[in-house]
């Protein structure tokens, strides 16, 4: 299974960490297309490419090639909303992942979507098996 993860760059790099943690877990399911997402290294003034447009036309190959979408939502990101809403044009399943806190909000776009499917958590342990539980439908349903 091709497994396109969608987190914040530009957005704030302030989860970052956590994309990392759960890229490793995405990986005991099959291959991560977009494993720098979760790279602490990639700033939010960092590069990972020679310019935009490269970005955006390899992501879209990606996204394109890939079984499912998991996206993590809690950061607002201008680029993780348009690869969703890219995404369910192309008829992908579509996970988001949102950690709640109080200062977290989440847009009715996402909350409000029936072409989405929402998880709401808040730890990795906790999102675990509601992950895997939904990999394997998407899996089985394929
Ligand atoms: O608007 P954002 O930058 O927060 O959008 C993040 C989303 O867009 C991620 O899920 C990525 O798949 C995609 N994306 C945005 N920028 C990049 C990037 N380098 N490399 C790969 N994917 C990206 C941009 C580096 C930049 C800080 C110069």
């Amino acid at each position: 299974m091709k497994i396109y993860f969608a987190g914040s760059i530009r957005g704030g790099r302030q989860d970052a960490a956590l994309y990392e943690q759960i890229i490793q877990y995405l990986k005991s399911f099959g291959e991560v297309l977009t494993e720098h997402v979760g790279d602490p290294a990639l700033t939010s003034a960092g590069d990972d490419g020679p310019n935009d447009q490269f970005i955006h036309d390899r992501d879209l190959k990606w996204l394109q090639s890939s079984d499912v979408i998991v996206a993590e939502v809690t950061a607002v990101s201008m680029g993780v909303g348009y690869e969703i809403g890219r995404a369910v044009e192309m008829g992908k399943p579509v996970l988001c992942l949102f950690r709640e806190g109080p200062k977290h909000n989440l847009s009715a776009m996402i909350a409000g979507s029936k072409d989405v499917v929402l998880i709401h958590y808040s730890d990795i342990e906790e999102l675990k098996k509601p992950l895997q539980g939904n990999l394997f439908s998407f899996k089985a349903s394929k």
